[in-house]
């Protein structure tokens, strides 16, 4: 008699560490993993902003002094590159674009850093801004 208590208290015992593992191991999860970072920033070089459905991509472009961007319109629509006055006129670099048909492109060579937002004066609410460092 004894010897069954001892064995049903073992067999418990067991049950119960086989049960802390299974929760354990369902609780402990891998950590999710770390989205791809969205980083504005892009490769020395010829950084490219593409004008898609009304608005420039990535909004928002970061760029060592001395860089020249280009921007390429894709859209069927024409689109202009102009500075913003706050941002850039300041700065002695303001930059304004003929009004740039379909696959047409315009660069711009920023010396300057600082802070350039800029618009299409065709579309008002596209609005983007380099970032010069
Ligand atoms: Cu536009």
């Amino acid at each position: 008699m004894p010897c069954t208590i001892q064995r049903f208290h073992w067999s418990v015992r067991v049950t119960v560490v086989a049960m802390f593992i299974m929760i354990a191991g369902c609780t402990s999860y891998a950590p999710p993993a770390t989205p791809p970072a969205t980083t504005q920033s892009q490769a020395p070089g010829t950084p490219t902003v593409t004008i898609q459905n009304f608005a420039f991509s990535p909004a928002t472009v970061t760029v060592p002094r001395g860089t020249t961007v280009t921007w390429v319109n894709q859209d069927s629509a024409s689109h202009t590159i102009v500075s913003d006055a706050q941002g850039s006129v300041a700065q002695g670099a303001v930059f304004t674009s003929n009004s740039l048909v379909n696959g047409a492109s315009y660069s711009f060579k920023f010396d300057n850093p600082g802070t350039y937002p800029y618009h299409c004066s065709i579309h008002p609410t596209m609005k983007a801004t380099v970032i010069v460092t």
